[in-house]
């Protein structure tokens, strides 16, 4: 069970934030926060209690708080993210995490993005991206280590970050992308394979037998829904027109 999330409010300027995704339409601040503020409800409503940040216009990604670090019930690994632009989103969230966890921190040229990192009980799978490097994950994977979990690194070959196409959804089951299936570090884990046309529905977000799923998806659904878990569906066009999704804007402990 996790207690809290440390969230940050979107800038009127995210839509500057990087992205790869090609949309007709800009992405609308308005419509963001709308997002944004059903997004913080559902945390609350899977029993958070949420920090809401100030917003950082000098980052315009930096509501996807997940990225600057990773959590675990000892210890909160400072990262440095991947991206040039958000090398820095990093410090400000450090005085948060302080007043609840021990902090460690990534050295360069380590890079990190939490995005890469998902925790499977007391293992952690490392994703190896363009955002976090062989240096990074290793330091990382030992900080881990000294606390008593263990960490394998995998390739991420398509998509942003790690959990971009794999998340886990309890039951020792991991919803993931087809292309992912047969990893070897994935096996002994029962699979949720995604429908090729919904494969952004990988992002969904477990948090005390709460999933956060984005609305849309139906096939996802379905396939999620025989977990018997509360299914809260959260709309997320404005997200996904920055290639973020539902793990990327909180971090939860
Ligand atoms: C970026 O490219 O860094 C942001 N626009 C999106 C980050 C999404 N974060 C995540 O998946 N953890």
């Amino acid at each position: 069970m996790v207690s809290h999330a440390i969230t940050r409010k979107p800038c009127e300027n995210f839509a500057r934030g990087l992205t790869t995704t090609v949309s007709s339409e800009p992405a609308d601040y308005g419509l963001m926060l709308k997002q944004h503020d059903a997004y913080l409800e559902a945390l609350s409503a899977a029993g958070l209690e949420v920090i809401v940040l100030d917003p950082q216009p000098e980052y315009p990604d930096a509501h996807f708080v997940e990225d600057t670090a990773v959590v675990t019930s000892d210890v909160a690994v400072i990262t440095i993210p991947g991206a040039d632009t958000r090398k820095g989103e990093e410090e400000s969230i450090i005085p948060f995490l302080a007043e609840f966890r021990k902090i460690e921190r990534i050295q360069p040229p380590g890079t990190v993005d939490g995005g890469d990192v998902l925790q499977v009980g007391n293992h952690f799978f490392i994703g190896i991206s363009e955002r976090t490097n062989q240096e990074g994950a290793g330091q990382l994977g030992r900080i881990l280590q000294g606390y008593g979990n263990t960490w394998t690194t995998v390739a991420v070959g398509a998509g942003l970050h790690f959990k971009s196409s794999v998340n886990y959804v309890g039951q020792n089951t991991l919803l993931v992308t087809s292309d992912f299936t047969a990893r070897e570090q994935l096996q002994g884990y029962d699979q949720i394979v995604l429908d090729s046309a919904e494969a952004y529905a990988a992002n969904t977000l477990l948090v005390n037998e709460h999933l956060l799923i984005p609305a849309g998806y139906p096939v996802t659904r379905k396939q999620l829904e025989t977990l018997g878990l509360n299914m809260i569906e959260l709309e997320v066009s404005e997200l996904r027109k920055m290639d973020g999704g539902l793990t990327c804007m909180s971090l939860r402990f």
